[in-house]
């Protein structure tokens, strides 16, 4: 409960960062030579909120320039692990008696610091993961939003008793509580190295569990920059234990360590799959069922009648099928478009993907590098495939650089059963499939284990009200892109394989990493 009323102001979202105004250009650029001059630099784990170096390394490269170092990052080992997981257990004994006024603020402290160094942010992001100016801004501002959000969740679930109080008993008095878990271990993916880490640590942390933070290892150095701000704004230091470290080793330890209480995963199917099979089980000394919160990947897609404004159409294919290089979960790799408009369709996006320049993300070239060598030479064995499959219209292979530059590729006439519908790429390869009519086209968007989003584009409203039932997944957009979603606006998650359906960034969040406890007092 909160000793003392805390008010923010109304939620609103971070504004994005205008880039056509020159001082703005400015700022960024200033920003871009500031990291620069601080690459290659070694980072410690922190345990304990102390200092750790191991003498074996993580190394995070640029993908854009693959002889960049970014950082060399201390890599955990069991023994740390282990060490990490008794700090986090210590600390919890404290955490979680601070009151949710002082730990929300504490994260409202967070998001202030990081609105102060937007731009530093966002050049960390543009090195590390390789993203363009706007994506890595919009990466920031999302990571502001949940910090900033997450505060006031909780104040409101503190409050629950005040918004939504249960039924009275005569001579009783009833409360429900929302208390912490535990330990939990977060994992997040790269390839919203701020964002996600930042939304699903704050929110764990804020709940009043204590963490460790398992970065992907494609981008710690953005994960201990997060860790910084967060200590720097007043959350005490051992409160996440910052433990970069092999997925495999000292992730499955940790899945399945008998004091862990919950796991707040993003990431791939596989994985994903893995740390459900592992969480599942009874280790010797575990009192308790661990909680699972799984989002993991998409194929998502794209509907078009023939209704439908084709322009617009176009325009939200390519850019949820080729932003950040297709590397979103929320990627639009599918677009399944009516015969009657297919052709003219199809035209117009291999036109629009066609004029996508690929380069650095440095001169906020539209379109950059993938993450890292597997996923390179993954995607160009993919396109391979795609050459058997389809009719290939743009794209197809390797573009020039010193990194991981793929060309944006689209295959049109690919069959609903293809590899190239069916299996995530999680990259820029966009398949096209012909449907019969609209209802054909809402069935063959179903027809994928995933269910993470998707758009559908007519005029007519009829239908549309048939796809806003019949398309089943998490997320589903009409007549817009099937990226962006925005923190507080569209609560995010997936059905079906694409994961636990969590809804980051909305109402019902924060109730998974707490348990409600109910009092009932005799008067
Ligand atoms: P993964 O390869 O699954 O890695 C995700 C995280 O899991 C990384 O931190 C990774 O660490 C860790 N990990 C790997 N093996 C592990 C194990 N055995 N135990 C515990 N942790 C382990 O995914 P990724 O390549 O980073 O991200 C891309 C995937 O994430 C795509 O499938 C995408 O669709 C999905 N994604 C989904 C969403 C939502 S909200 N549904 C959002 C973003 C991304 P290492 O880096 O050390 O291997």
């Amino acid at each position: 409960m909160s000793e003392k009323k805390l008010s923010f102001p109304p939620f609103t979202n971070e504004p994005f960062t205008d880039f056509s105004k020159e001082e703005n250009r400015r700022e960024m650029l200033a920003a871009l030579a500031h990291v620069k001059r601080e690459l290659n630099r070694t980072y410690p784990l922190h345990i304990g909120g102390k200092e750790v170096y191991t003498g074996d390394w993580i190394i995070s490269i640029n993908p854009a320039h693959t002889g960049e170092t970014i950082g060399k990052v201390s890599k955990a080992g069991l023994e740390q692990a282990e060490q990490a997981m008794q700090s986090a257990l210590q600390v919890f004994e404290s955490w979680k008696k601070t009151s949710v006024a002082e730990r929300a603020a504490l994260l409202v402290n967070a998001a202030n610091l990081m609105r102060q160094r937007k731009h530093e942010f966002s050049a960390r992001l543009v090195f590390e993961s390789g993203k363009n100016w706007g994506e890595a801004d919009a990466d920031t501002a999302e990571a502001i939003d949940f910090l900033e959000y997450y505060a006031r969740e909780m104040i409101r679930l503190d409050e629950t008793n005040e918004h939504r109080p249960l039924v009275p008993v005569a001579g009783e008095t009833n409360r429900l509580s929302y208390i912490p878990l535990g330990v939990g271990i977060v994992i997040p993916p790269w390839n919203f190295p701020l964002a996600i880490c930042a939304g699903m640590s704050a929110a764990a942390v804020v709940a009043g569990n204590t963490i460790i933070l398992k970065p992907a290892s494609t981008t710690p150095v953005i994960a201990y920059k997060f860790y910084e701000v967060m200590v720097e704004a007043g959350i005490p230091a051992d409160v996440i234990q910052y433990l970069p470290g092999s997925g495999s080793e000292i992730g499955d330890y940790l899945v399945g360590h008998p004091q862990t209480r919950f796991i707040s995963f993003t990431g791939s199917k596989e994985v994903g799959l893995h740390i459900n099979q592992l969480a599942a089980g009874q280790a010797p000394g575990q009192i308790w069922i661990k909680r699972l919160i799984a989002e993991m990947g998409g194929k998502d897609g794209i509907v078009v009648d023939e209704t439908a404004d084709l322009d617009a159409a176009a325009d939200a294919i390519v850019a949820s099928a080729f932003g950040f290089q297709g590397q979103k979960c929320s990627a639009g790799s599918r677009a399944i478009i009516v015969q009657d408009v297919y052709d003219e369709l199809v035209d117009k996006i291999t036109e629009r993907t066609a004029r996508l320049i690929v380069g650095l993300p440095e001169d906020n070239v539209p379109v950059g590098p993938v993450i890292d060598n597997s996923s390179y030479k993954r995607i160009l064995d993919y396109i391979e495939k795609g050459k058997a499959e389809g009719k290939l219209l743009a794209g197809g292979g390797k573009a020039p650089g010193s990194g991981y530059f793929i060309e944006p590729t689209v295959f049109s006439d690919v069959a609903e059963d293809a590899v190239l519908m069916q299996e995530e790429i999680f990259g820029p390869v966009l398949a096209i499939s012909k449907a019969k009519d609209w209802q054909d086209a809402i069935r063959i968007y179903n027809h994928t284990e995933f269910g993470l989003t998707g758009s559908y584009f007519s005029a007519d409203e009829q239908r549309i009200g048939v796809a806003l039932e019949h398309m089943h997944c998490g997320n589903l957009y009409i007549n817009r892109k099937c990226t962006g979603a925005l923190v507080g606006a569209h609560p995010f998650g997936g059905f079906n394989l694409s994961g636990t359906d969590s809804k980051a960034g909305g109402h019902d969040y924060l109730l998974l990493f707490t348990q409600a406890k109910l009092t009932s007092r005799k008067n």
